[in-house]
């Protein structure tokens, strides 16, 4: 970029990654930006046949039933409130592959293939065999990033992160034991701040994140529809309660970070 004289703003703002040199930048982003505004409608403004399906105090589940080819890929939108954490905390657990082995309890295997920028990585990993279905794998790249606060611009900025399919050329779809299953997810975290009236310090009792987690699966491959939707009314419930707790668990003697 051309040299800037002191006190002239630049035209175009720098580059917030280095991802965007990346070959895959643009379905990044493209992609990012399309599930953020997904991830943001309230359950009443996006279609109609969604049921609750899971409730657990602030936690809410819903889906809605859909099969193509016969194969369950039922959308699912979560929402929940935690106490206690921020929305960059939670993201950056979800994203850092050093914390996934801790709270991911469906995976077996997790390897990352490539790492894109601080921001943007490439995993492949694989899930446990559930009965009778073929063991599922997965290859998908997650991006991590901050959203400007719309609404209050003195408030916390949004975060979040999306995962989504990609292909690799070393890891081949149903090359060997595994199914390739085909995701999209979405957690998207909005922090709020309770201020104490009576002037002290914010602690994380003032903090609290409301999460939004949306996700697609495509199992790949023949799965008993009964079965992966018993399977995904038990673990997506599972999966939120314990990774949230465990976010809790984490933070809850280290500084805030918003
Ligand atoms: O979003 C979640 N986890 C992320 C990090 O691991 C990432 C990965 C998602 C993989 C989801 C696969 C779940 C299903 C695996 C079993 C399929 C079995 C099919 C056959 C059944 C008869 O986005 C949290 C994912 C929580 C999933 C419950």
């Amino acid at each position: 970029r051309d040299k800037l004289k002191t006190g002239q703003i630049p035209v175009t703002p720098p580059p917030t990654s280095p991802a965007v040199q990346h070959p895959l930048w643009p379905e990044v982003d493209r992609v990012v930006k399309q599930q953020v505004t997904m991830a943001k409608m309230g359950i009443g403004e996006c279609g109609t046949g969604w049921q609750l399906f899971a409730e657990d105090g602030e936690m809410k589940m819903y889906r809605r039933e859909e099969e193509v080819d016969g194969m369950v890929v039922d959308p699912l939108k979560a929402v929940h409130v935690v106490k206690g954490i921020t929305g960059h905390e939670v993201c950056n657990y979800f994203f850092n592959p050093k914390y996934r082995y801790d709270w991911e309890t469906t995976l077996e295997h997790m390897t990352v293939l490539e790492t894109i920028s601080d921001d943007t990585m490439v995993f492949l990993q694989t899930h446990k065999r559930i009965w009778p279905a073929s063991q599922r794998d997965v290859v998908f790249w997650s991006h991590m990033r901050k959203l400007p606060n719309g609404q209050d611009r003195d408030g916390p900025d949004m975060w979040t992160v999306v995962n989504n399919s990609t292909e690799s050329s070393e890891h081949p779809a149903n090359a060997g034991k595994c199914v390739r299953i085909y995701l999209t997810v979405c957690l998207l975290c909005q922090t709020r701040v309770h201020p104490p009236k009576d002037g002290t310090p914010i602690s994380r009792d003032n903090v609290s994140c409301k999460i939004t987690y949306c996700s697609v699966v495509n199992p790949g491959g023949w799965a008993p529809a009964s079965v992966l939707r018993a399977v995904y009314k038990r673990e997506y419930p599972k999966f939120l309660k314990r990774f949230t707790a465990y976010v809790v668990n984490q933070t809850k003697n280290q500084p805030i970070l918003f």
